[in-house]
């Protein structure tokens, strides 16, 4: 298999032999064009394309045997969940930014552009560059300046799950960070069918705001590319498949990543592909800040899996639970009197935007007392406060999940699916991905819970077709 080719015509053939003919074909990424008269052949890389689900890859263009992409820094708006809209700072029209895809050996030219309102810098995290190239500000390149530019060139010599980010710690917290995938010379070997990448970020949201809060420490919004459950496109993967999935970390909590259903092998870090004797099997990843971690596995149990991170509250959105205390109790209006904010007076939903308590904190409710002060509120005042959400009354909440006696018994209520419809939000989550899922699905996830779906071929064909009608990438 370690045989370099040199020429597109061997890495085609080669393709073909390897009976993956079609997909190079499709994607600009690893097709190489060709290489402009005297210049050496590019190293064409190997591998299916990366997937990055619910963002896009940055387009790039040859100028003499250089690959030239253009990355702008500038505020974007990004919708968490339906309804959600957080004002974030990302790159070319998204937090985190687009995908810059490459192959090993690459020589790679990003025309930086500033359009934030305050001086900034890129980093390459990872990656052996030149000193001048590290995007430091102050220490190897001046700032670039609001409406500045920098242009910065280097050639790729490792392989692996790198990324890139604003050397600015604060700027890092509102989004700045994109995957930077480099494509071995020599395939990883066994190969894999899907290859997705994950980039994992939390914000700080308080009540009725749009900004995140880059000083908090406390975060309540989960995301996987930039998405929180039940918003995050499910990964598709056909029964039989190897699989890799790369998940970066860019916060400022470690996020341990668990797979249900298959256990999988930690093939690589952030330091690139790990020789064959430092795998190790888990089920569940540590993934450090500044961490990046690929899994593989063979996907050969069918069925629909959850890949979430297991910190609880890392859970839910909003610090809020489709179940449990914060919906039984009410929430909290921020930039109120100490009675109200005391949780004297209630008022508004607990799962809604602007009543949401205060990042977890001053929910109502006494630990130590029983809740009887924080009565259930009717179906109709809670569905009044959610608007956007659809509630389905019939055949998901039968009328008793609680005991009779539930408000007797001190703790309660923890994980109880209480007395008003569940909710869920099916139909403004759909997706071509989500065909399919068992109806209500959608109110039983929330923040970095994504769903890997296992599919036998005739359904997994089924969700491409739907894929392709609606123009996805496949
Ligand atoms: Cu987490």
């Amino acid at each position: 298999m370690a045989i370099q080719l040199k020429t597109r015509r061997g890495f085609l053939g080669r393709l073909a032999a390897a009976g993956a003919g079609g997909w190079a074909l499709k994607q600009g990424v690893l097709t190489p064009p060709p290489a402009a008269a005297g210049v050496p052949e590019q190293y064409p890389g190997v591998g299916v394309p990366v997937q990055y689900p619910d963002v896009s890859k940055l387009p790039w263009h040859w100028d003499n045997g250089v690959k030239v992409f253009r990355l702008v820094a500038e505020p974007v708006k990004r919708e968490l969940i339906p309804g959600t809209v957080l004002d974030l700072w990302g790159y070319s029209g998204s937090a985190p930014g687009p995908m810059i895809e490459v192959n090993e050996g690459d020589r790679v030219r990003i025309l930086f552009e500033n359009h934030l309102p305050e001086p900034t810098a890129i980093h390459w995290h990872g990656l052996e560059v030149p000193n001048d190239m590290d995007g430091v500000p102050g220490i190897t390149q001046p700032y670039i300046v609001p409406s500045g530019r920098f242009t910065y060139e280097f050639t790729l010599r490792q392989n692996g799950t790198y990324f890139y980010h604003s050397h600015m710690a604060m700027q890092e917290m509102l989004g700045m960070i994109g995957p930077f995938i480099i494509h071995p010379k020599i395939p990883y070997s066994p190969a894999v069918q899907q290859d997705f990448a994950i980039v994992l970020q939390e914000y700080a949201v308080l009540p009725g705001n749009t900004v995140p809060n880059t000083m908090s420490m406390e975060y309540n919004w989960l995301t996987m590319n930039g998405k929180s459950a039940p918003a995050i496109t499910p990964l598709i993967v056909r029964l039989g498949d190897r699989v890799r999935v790369r998940l970066m970390n860019l916060g400022m909590d470690g996020h341990p990543i668990h797979l249900h259903g298959m256990e999988f092998w930690l093939t690589g870090t952030e330091g690139g592909r790990q020789p064959v004797s430092n795998w190790i099997r888990r089920n569940t990843v540590w993934v450090a800040v500044a961490q990046a971690w690929d899994c593989e596995f063979a996907a050969d149990n069918p069925g629909v899996w959850l890949l979430h991170c297991h910190l609880p509250h890392h859970m839910m959105n909003h610090m809020a639970s489709t179940v449990g205390p914060m919906t039984r109790g009410y929430g909290l209006p921020a930039n109120v009197g100490m009675p109200t904010s005391m949780g004297m007076i209630g008022g508004g939903s607990a799962l809604s935007r602007h009543y949401g308590a205060s990042l977890g904190r001053g929910t109502g409710l006494e630990t130590y007392g029983t809740p009887e002060a924080n009565g259930p509120q009717s179906p109709a005042e809670r569905m009044a406060a959610m608007p956007g959400m659809a509630a389905r009354k019939q055949g998901m909440q039968p009328p008793s999940t609680i005991a009779p006696n539930a408000n007797q018994v001190r703790g309660f209520p923890q994980d109880a699916y209480m007395e008003s419809p569940r909710m869920n939000m099916d139909s403004a989550v759909a997706s071509p991905e989500t065909h399919g899922l068992p109806p209500g699905w959608s109110g039983f996830l929330g923040g970095m819970e994504m769903l890997v779906r296992v599919l036998h071929p005739k359904e997994y064909d089924e969700i491409q077709e739907l894929r392709r009608q609606a123009g996805r990438e496949e």
